[in-house]
């Protein structure tokens, strides 16, 4: 485990605590976006298809209007533009992931494709020209469709290719890489193994999706490794994982939802962050004895939660210099379940009823991170809201001021270690299933306009002041 080494170095560095309305020095803010969400250029200069390529032409009826990442916000042509852009935001951080086709069109190294590497060169050295820190997710969801035709995450081979892409990675970018993110919310990943209407779209619960998962985990755990073995000295850098944790409160105080939701917390967060992060690794026992019993009882002769070797125990437990948290809203979890047999959802046997946005969730989360997975720092990597008032987007300000105010509290009076804060998202994108119409962006982008027209929002002068001071202002109002 490499927090209390990196929690050393960044107090070396001055990292230190600031009076209560401001983020401590050091603390590092910026905003993000992702491959398939802004890049477009989708078989342009030898890029390979992904899955989302691949399901929305297969599948247009999966999305919405029909829209797809073909051209998206063209970032792979407007790159220059978004970089002003953040500049204009006085960020320290832009947090971007790189497209595994685009590097690796067969998936497999037998074929590197120069334009990919030479793109995200360009990207990140005029990001550094601006003062801007590059952090890089090596996977926000668009892998090779020719690794899919292989059976995509539930082969287990799927670790492999997935170092030998790291390598490629570290190899030509880690000299001026410094924040590696591996899986951008592996549980959002495993989906698209439990449900038709996300990619890869191939429908089995209960069992595709917990077998991807023990992939996921294996790969991070091996690429960590494999960073911290080869790189790490001559590099100086740091990995983690972006994992996507909600809060979790119980719809009544019934002992029952209770009960329920700490449960559901449990096979929500708790099934990649307990092998990584917590102190004996391994799934959490809750998840073990549920699926293992629901198994025994469908007459099979195996559990369909796979079992990790000893030995890979030992080497995805504490494998993170930081926790990436992406945090949106809160559920409202009761201890009943409507669902098929098998599935998650019926392995929990709790359901979320409904969500909301409630800014003492966030505190709450990152309060509950600390104390369950105690020893690592936190960077929250994703938050934000989507919007549809347009430019004049009141409503994105107000969720910022309060859930940031709630942050600040976190980190100067709980003294939870948070070491930065990723607002999602730069611009307006594609938001996967339902395309374009739901906006989180701080840019606007005119999506019938050829050129993609960007413009800001009243929220990018807002945070732009935030970036730049560190303060957040005065809450007058509550979302809650
Ligand atoms: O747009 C997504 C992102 O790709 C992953 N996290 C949640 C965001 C908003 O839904």
């Amino acid at each position: 485990m490499w927090a209390p080494t990196l929690i050393a170095a960044l107090v070396t560095l001055g990292y230190t605590r600031a009076s209560d309305n401001k983020f401590p020095d050091g603390f590092l803010m910026g905003c993000g976006t992702a491959s398939y969400q802004v890049e477009g250029a989708w078989n342009e200069d030898g890029k390979g298809e992904n899955i989302w390529d691949h399901m929305f032409h297969e599948h247009p009826e999966y999305g919405t209007n029909g829209d797809n990442g073909d051209v998206a916000c063209d970032s792979y042509h407007k790159y220059k533009e978004d970089v002003q852009m953040l500049k204009a935001l006085n960020v320290d951080v832009y947090r971007f992931s790189i497209s595994w086709p685009r590097i690796l069109p067969t998936g497999d190294v037998d074929i590197i494709n120069q334009p990919g590497i030479d793109y995200y060169n360009k990207l990140i050295n005029e990001l550094l020209d601006n003062g801007i820190q590059p952090m890089v997710t090596m996977y926000h969801w668009d892998l090779p469709q020719a690794l899919q035709y292989i059976g995509g995450w539930t082969n287990g081979l799927m670790a492999d290719y997935f170092v030998e892409y790291a390598r490629v990675l570290f190899e030509n970018f880690g000299d001026r890489v410094k924040w590696w993110i591996t899986f951008n919310e592996p549980a959002m990943v495993v989906k698209g193994y439990a449900s038709k209407d996300r990619a890869p779209s191939q429908p089995a619960p209960g069992v595709g999706d917990y077998l991807a998962a023990h992939t996921l985990l294996r790969a991070h755990g091996r690429v960590y490794r494999l960073y911290h073995q080869q790189y790490r000295a001559a590099q100086n850098g740091s990995v983690g994982i972006s994992l996507d944790v909600q809060g979790s409160a119980p719809l009544t105080n019934s002992t029952e939802d209770v009960v329920a939701a700490d449960r559901y917390q449990q096979f929500e967060a708790g099934h990649f962050a307990h092998p990584i992060f917590s102190q004996e690794g391994d799934y959490p026992a809750i998840m073990r004895q549920r699926v293992d019993a629901n198994s025994k009882r469908e007459g099979r002769p195996r559990s369909r939660l796979p079992i990790f070797t000893p030995e890979e125990v030992k080497y995805i437990r504490g494998a993170a210099d930081f926790f990436g948290l992406n945090h949106y809203w809160t559920d409202f979890v009761t201890d009943e379940v409507n669902a098929t047999s098998p599935s998650k959802a019926g392995d929990t046997g709790a359901t979320a009823v409904r969500n909301g946005l409630h800014s003492w969730g966030f505190r709450n989360i990152l309060n509950w991170i600390v104390n369950e997975y105690p020893g690592y720092s936190i960077f929250v990597t994703e938050n934000g809201v989507e919007t549809s008032t347009g430019l004049n987007d009141i409503d994105r300000i107000q969720y910022y001021k309060e859930y940031l105010t709630e942050l600040q509290q976190a980190v100067n009076i709980d003294k939870v270690p948070v070491i930065g804060y990723i607002a999602w998202s730069l611009m307006d994108n594609l938001e996967w299933t339902e395309g374009f119409t739901r906006k989180f962006g701080l840019y606007e982008v005119d999506f019938n306009s050829p050129n993609r027209t960007r413009t800001a929002k009243d929220s990018a002068a807002f945070m732009a002041k935030i970036f730049l001071s560190k303060k957040v202002p005065e809450d007058d109002g509550c979302l809650s």
